[in-house]
């Protein structure tokens, strides 16, 4: 899954037309290096970040995903507004990538009846204040526990397992302790029976590790990927595609993915599963 932001710091003055433009071209060239699916957000989930408007939202958004679904790319948002939801199911996005876990009222209905895959990240707090002070009795059991929870609220709302997606959430309300715990025990979520997806890519706590900047933070992001691939993750949202490949494409010629959990879910998803 490779990452388009249609942020205001991603095409600085350039007015509408510049960032759909830009984006577009980004995310052709992401498919280019190899991306199977394109993860397209609107409103930073940074910490210390603000929200946007939905009116903002789909402005940014909605014509960049008309496009890519309209050239047969798979296409992912990334949003918890419901608004957005509907809308970009309606302009052809397969899935719905929600860091709020389709908690907001009107979510798990927008994605029940748009019929498409829905990504449930673990978050404690607000990218406003998600890093302040994090606490968990058990990162891993607490984190799972929540995962555990709202896939019983997706199926109750009617949404097919086979169309759920979970995510640990690195670095959303997880100190470093937090964030090395849950990538060293990643294998256990894959109890949750359902395919799961990672995003580590050029992380702070990557940077935390080398010292590296945001700029210089892709060996450490390969390193994390293959990691995270290794315990059987499904999905791996990253900036770097075709370094993120190369490095995949050693690995699965070296090992049987398959084998990485008898029972791993992950091992039988492809992306077809997402129309
Ligand atoms: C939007 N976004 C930023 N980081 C992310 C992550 O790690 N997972 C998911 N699902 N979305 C993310």
């Amino acid at each position: 899954m490779g990452v388009v932001n249609i942020t205001p710091d991603s095409f600085s003055d350039g007015g509408l037309f510049a960032s759909t433009e830009h984006a577009l071209s980004h995310a052709f060239r992401l498919v280019e290096e190899g991306a199977d699916l394109l993860d397209i957000g609107g409103e930073s989930t940074r910490p210390g970040s603000t929200p946007v408007s939905v009116e903002e939202e789909l402005r940014r958004i909605i014509p960049v995903v008309e496009a890519l679904a309209n050239q047969n790319v798979q296409v992912s948002v990334d949003t918890s507004k419901p608004e957005v939801m509907r809308a970009a199911i309606a302009a052809g996005a397969v899935m719905i990538n929600d860091v709020r876990a389709l908690q907001i009222p009107g979510a798990l209905e927008a994605v029940a009846e748009g019929g498409v895959t829905a990504c449930l990240m673990h978050m404690q707090g607000e990218p406003a204040n998600m890093q302040v002070n994090p606490q968990y009795d058990d990162v891993v059991q607490d984190v799972k526990a929540f995962l555990k929870r709202r896939l019983e609220a997706t199926q109750a709302a009617g949404i097919p397992r086979e169309r759920m997606v979970v995510d640990p959430g690195f670095g959303f309300g997880k100190n470093q302790v937090h964030n090395i715990e849950l990538l060293r025990h990643l294998d256990q979520f894959l109890d949750l029976g359902v395919p799961m997806l990672v995003g580590l890519s050029r992380k702070s706590m990557l940077g935390k590790i080398t010292g590296s900047d945001i700029n210089n933070r892709i060996p450490a992001s390969i390193a994390a990927a293959l990691i995270a691939a290794m315990k059987g993750a499904a999905i791996l949202r990253v900036h770097d595609v075709r370094a993120t490949r190369d490095a995949l494409a050693v690995y699965n010629a070296v090992y049987d993915r398959g084998s990485a959990r008898e029972n791993a879910s992950s091992a039988h998803f492809t992306v077809e599963t997402l129309s």
